[in-house]
């Protein structure tokens, strides 16, 4: 049984060919990683093998190499999420040119710890050794493994072995381990079928931790998939967590689709680039690199062509760094903070390498002057800065899911920053569910913007009340988020700048203002539509005799039909709210009276109006439910 209590750590072979890292994995794990025929026949490793060792409650997942120069790419897809480095050099020959290169590769993608093994110790005598401990004392000082152990081992005579597993022992419980809690994420290193099961991947669990039956994403085709089974260590369990070896059989994909350097991750959260900003290190071996230098791009497991897009320089000098942006040739999935490895591309040999600031880059303009102080806090920032420098970047304002695109953090972690944030007042949460952020800046621009649009409208329409909210809404743009409007116009409230009344909204305290002759009018129109009674004049009639002109008189008339003085009953027939309001006491009494049914003609006797007016507003009353149509009837209601 897996007890997942246990620390689980990886550790990487590395070294130049032949120099014992096989068998040596063998030695202390009991198995050898070589699998495939080829390699057994030729006595050299070509692909990844794996073994594992439980020591001192700790779970060794070992990842072995090939040292073979032609098979770095394939070492590189197993160095990607190694804790410890176990530095492989043979006693007889020292130091050699994978040795260095396995190390910058090592040292590139951020491996922390490790144990140097001086192997075949049996072949050399005490001088020798003693040397060649000298020479790699030398080539480890001011590294990552400077003071790290180094012990001589033999495979052949088991000599040392014991030193060494408590070496990797020490070195493992001094490794951070990897975050279980975060979001899952697989690099796929092998994909397979067995019968019976179907499709089959592996690979180093880099983050979170995955079950059977979860659903999860493969990238970079963005299919949802199911995982049917797990295993860890060769065994069967129910979770597999964050720094163990991990096989997935999945459900719903046939093998051959599968392949190394595809990722499977939580589903729905994260998106491919071909377009990465980053922090790229020059090896001091490596050529200088020119503008748009084509390379050999390996992150996790996967490999692809990049372009190189320097900003504000022309070439990067060997051992200089600088922020790169990198073109990508094929859909990748990266998140900040991922290491990648950059190769020449022809002879290929390993120039570089660097760590990812924004997986999600744009595209290099000579307007955007403020990235490399972006790229800055995205190198350095506090969680809280970094946040607050991708909000000052998105105009338009930037959403959790777009948030956790970029960073890999969790929705907890990014609300505590936004709050923090939003205290500070250099950001405004417009929504907080779904939570979108905007900078104080654009919140500030967007309030402005509707506060000018609403005072236009009243200086454009002083007969009427306000602006629908939905119009103001549209008028700002598609670049305004609903929720941004939202925040901005209760914020205007809020300030008592502006107010609402239903859907329309308007300057705090606006009331219309009717100059002299328009009040004149407006009195004179609901007049002539009291004393009609329910004979009304035609609207024409009435708005033609008016002493202001037709569009201000059909405003005026607006204003009336809003505050209910006047009901439409048709387009053509207008009437005073009091005369319907007598109507319906009529019909009432009538209905008391004389019963419920009443017929077309008895209508028209009652209230001593034609057919013209009789039928529309019969249907008017219907509509109101004042009345119902009986045949040739109404039954008053
Ligand atoms: N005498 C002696 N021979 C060893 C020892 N360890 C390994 N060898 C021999 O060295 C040869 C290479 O060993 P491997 O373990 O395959 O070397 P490797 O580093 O895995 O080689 P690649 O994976 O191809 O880079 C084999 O013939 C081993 O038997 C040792 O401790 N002593
Ligand atoms: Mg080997």
């Amino acid at each position: 049984m897996t007890s997942t209590s246990s620390k689980n750590v990886i550790v990487g072979t590395a070294g130049h060919i032949d120099h014992g890292k096989s068998s040596l994995v063998e030695a202390l794990t009991g198995t050898h990683p070589d699998r495939l025929e080829e390699e057994k026949r030729r006595g050299i490793t070509i692909d990844l093998g794996f073994a594992f060792l439980e020591e001192g409650g700790v779970r060794f997942g070992f990842v072995d190499v090939p040292g073979h120069e032609r098979f770095v790419s394939n070492m590189l897809a197993g160095a990607a999420g190694v804790d410890l480095v176990l530095l492989v050099i043979a006693a007889d020959e020292s130091i050699k040119p994978q040795t260095r290169e396995h190390f910058d590769i090592c040292r590139l993608l951020g491996v922390k710890r490790g144990v140097v093994a001086l192997t075949k110790s049996d072949l050399v005598d005490a001088d020798t050794a003693g040397l060649v401990r000298l020479e790699v004392e030398e080539y480890l000082h001011g590294s990552f493994l400077e003071g790290a152990p180094i012990l001589p081992v033999s495979a052949r005579t088991q000599a040392g072995l014991p030193e060494l597993k408590q070496a990797l022992l020490a070195a493992a419980q001094q490794s951070p381990g990897k975050d279980i809690a975060r979001y899952f994420r697989l690099p796929i290193d092998r994909a397979f079928a067995i019968k019976g099961f179907g499709a089959v991947v592996t690979g180093t669990l880099i983050s979170g931790s995955v079950a059977p039956g979860d659903e999860i994403e493969l990238f970079p085709a963005g299919k949802r998939l199911r995982v049917r089974g797990v295993q860890s260590g060769g065994k069967t369990v129910e979770r597999a967590i964050a720094g163990q070896r991990t096989a997935i059989n999945l459900a719903g994909i046939d093998h051959t689709t599968l392949r190394r350097g595809m990722v499977l991750a939580t589903p729905g959260k994260f998106r491919v680039t071909r377009r990465i900003d980053t922090r790229l290190e020059l090896l001091r071996s490596a050529p200088k690199m020119k503008q748009r230098s084509r390379v050999h791009f390996h992150a996790g497991t996967c490999e692809t062509v990049a372009e190189l897009l320097f900003y504000g320089q022309n070439e990067i000098a060997p051992g200089q760094s600088a922020f790169v942006q990198l073109r990508l040739q094929d859909d990748v999935l990266v998140l900040p903070g991922d290491r990648f490895i950059v190769r020449q591309f022809s002879p290929v040999t390993t120039i570089g390498g660097g760590v990812v600031l924004d997986p999600l880059a744009r595209r290099p303009t000579l307007r955007d002057t403020g990235r490399a102080a972006f790229l800055e806090t995205l190198e350095r920032g506090d969680r809280v800065e970094v946040l607050a420098a991708m909000t000052e970047r998105a105009v338009l304002g930037i959403g959790v899911e777009e948030i956790i695109a970029r960073t890999g953090w969790l929705e907890d972690e990014i609300e505590t920053a936004a709050k923090k944030l939003a205290d500070t007042g250099r950001a405004k949460i417009v929504s907080s569910e779904p939570l979108v952020l905007l900078s104080r800046k654009s919140f500030d621009e967007v309030r402005q913007k509707v506060a000018v649009r609403v005072e236009k409208f009243h200086k454009e329409n002083p007969l009427l009340p306000g602006i629908a909210r939905e119009d103001l809404r549209s008028s700002l743009g598609r670049r305004v988020r609903p929720e941004t409007f939202r925040a901005a116009l209760d914020d205007l409230v809020a300030q008592k700048k502006l107010e609402t009344q239903g859907e329309i909204v308007k300057r705090a305290g606006a009331a219309i203002s009717l100059d002299l002759e328009e009040a004149r009018a407006k009195e004179q129109i609901e007049k002539a539509f009291v004393t009609a009674g329910l004979a009304v004049p035609s609207v024409k009639e009435v708005l033609g005799k008016l002493p202001v002109e037709a569009r201000r008189a059909e405003k005026i008339l607006q204003i009336l039909l809003r505050d209910k003085t006047l009901v439409r009953v048709t387009p053509e027939l207008i009437f005073h709210r009091d005369a319907l309001a007598q109507l319906r006491d009529r019909l009432s009494v009538f209905r008391k009276t004389k019963g419920e049914r009443i017929s077309v003609p008895v209508f028209k006797e009652l209230t001593g109006i034609t057919r013209k007016y009789a039928i529309p507003l019969l249907e008017y009353l219907d509509r109101e439910r004042v009345t119902r149509r009986a045949g040739d009837e109404r039954v008053i209601l």
